[in-house]
């Protein structure tokens, strides 16, 4: 049976654990393994990807682990993860209205629920649901469509009344006289949150232990062809070969594209989100509502992390303006009118490419051997290991995998876009 400590042991381990405290802060820590090496870059390389994130991650992980492609360079001006993937708010899930986005992000969702095991590191996936609101009568009738499509595509996804929502979420305010009634909501279950941070290092410690070279401080500066086809790319640490580049920049592809001389169909605007000061567990889903422009999940700190819509306008500076955080937490107090007193602790913002379809573009470009993977807008977190699955795919085959031709630069002349505005959930 368990005893209680003495309070001469409770002393001790006190000592001891100020004492191991002290020793690891004063370099104890040296002789930690690295999780991935910093190598100097190579002359050349089969395959550059430009752009640390996750996305140009775990691109260049399946590249090695699924094709046998191992000759590759991932490039990032700053550090890894320290753009959109850094920044976002983790938001995970895979109910999107038309085929050809369930197929992609469906995929998405099932390698992350396999991605602690396979890459033997603990991305902290909780499946704790993602619930939608309904707040009028159009909202209603446009979640029973999108539900029964999601459903149809053999995804998860189910409607809520609101005394079921206030169950599952005992804090929101359903009064039928509420600013934002509540009418309902979908649940995806299945949905939820997984660590940011984690799902970068991980997919970089296990391309590093595939051979995989992971560059950071090194901008890529232009993207050099011969003719029709890519030769390399110029870099603040001198011109490296390529037969391949594929490029994977988040919200400067069209930065890119200008270097190899292109234009994508692209708007890059800020997006931004902030956290409040951490209190006990209160929400226990992800709580989204597209009709008011919020959305609130609780960390595992137990800082509430809140985000809105895009800055409306075009920006390549990583924050936004004060009037949608002045939006959004009206919005979130006329829900949760609990949260009136509590304190906001930071916000930050980040830049999101946008296509006129909110969808992204996974695709060939008219350079041979080079590819890009962008415009992933306000949703591209949890398309991270789906999107690098496939692109993977589309690089090392130089033809696209079936779940991302759809998503290639030609349905913008053949017109077939993929229009999934109302499932970005925040509003772009
Ligand atoms: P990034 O992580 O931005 O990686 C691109 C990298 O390219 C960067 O590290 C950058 O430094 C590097 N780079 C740029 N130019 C160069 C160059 N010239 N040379 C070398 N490197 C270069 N999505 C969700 O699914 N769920 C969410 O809840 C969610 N919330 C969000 C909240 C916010 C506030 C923001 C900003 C985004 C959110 N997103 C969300 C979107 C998501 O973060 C992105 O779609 C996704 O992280 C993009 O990943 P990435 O690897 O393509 O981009
Ligand atoms: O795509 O689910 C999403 C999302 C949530 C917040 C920003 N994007």
């Amino acid at each position: 049976m368990y005893s209680l400590p003495s309070f001469a042991t409770l002393g001790a381990m006190h000592k001891y654990s100020i004492f191991s405290l002290a020793r690891n802060a004063m370099g104890y820590h040296e002789d930690w393994t690295e999780a991935w090496r910093s190598p100097a870059p190579q002359p050349s390389y089969d395959v550059v990807i430009v752009g640390g994130g996750g996305h140009g991650l775990a691109t260049a992980y399946y590249l090695a682990k699924e094709h046998g492609v191992t000759k590759v360079a991932v490039l990032e001006k700053g550090w890894l993860g320290g753009g959109n993937t850094g920044r976002n708010t983790t938001i995970i899930r895979s109910n999107y209205l038309w085929d050809e986005s369930a197929a992609l992000y469906e995929k998405s969702l099932q390698l992350y629920e396999g991605l602690s095991r396979d890459l033997n590191y603990n991305i902290m996936l909780s499946q704790r649901g993602v619930l939608n609101l309904a707040h009028t009568e159009h909202d209603l009738k446009e979640m029973s469509r999108r539900v029964h499509a999601i459903r149809l595509n053999g995804i998860d996804s189910d409607i809520l009344s609101p005394a079921q929502v206030k169950a599952a979420v005992p804090i929101i305010d359903i009064s039928p006289d509420a600013r934002y009634p509540v009418l309902g909501a979908s649940l995806q279950k299945r949905g939820g949150v997984a660590r940011h941070d984690a799902v970068a290092w991980g997919f970089a410690r296990a391309a590093d232990s595939r051979g995989v070279d992971i560059i950071q401080n090194c901008e890529v500066t232009g993207i050099r062809r011969q003719g029709g086809r890519v030769e390399g790319v110029d870099t603040t640490r001198g011109f490296i070969a390529a037969k391949k580049v594929g490029v994977v920049v988040a919200g400067h592809a069209s930065v890119l594209a200008d270097m190899a001389g292109l234009r994508l169909p692209i708007e890059s605007h800020p997006l931004q989100a902030l956290v409040s000061e951490p209190i006990k567990p209160v929400i226990h889903t992800v709580v989204m509502s597209n009709t008011v422009h919020v959305y609130v999940s609780q960390s595992d700190k137990g800082e509430l992390v809140i985000g809105a819509g895009i800055d409306a306008y075009t920006s390549y500076a990583q924050r936004g303006s004060f009037h949608i955080i002045e939006g959004q937490m009206g919005a979130l107090i006329e829900l949760f009118p609990i949260f009136s007193r509590l304190r906001m602790l930071r916000q930050w913002g980040g830049i999101v490419d946008v296509c006129p379809d909110a969808s992204p573009i996974i695709s060939k470009t008219p350079v041979e051997g080079l590819y890009f993977n962008c415009g992933w807008g306000t949703g591209g977190f949890k398309a991270t290991p789906g999107s690098g699955w496939v692109f993977a795919h589309t690089v090392a085959n130089d033809a696209p995998h079936p779940i991302a031709a759809p998503f290639a630069l030609d349905r913008f002349t053949t017109g077939a876009l993929i229009d999934e505005h109302g499932a970005a959930a925040v509003a772009h």
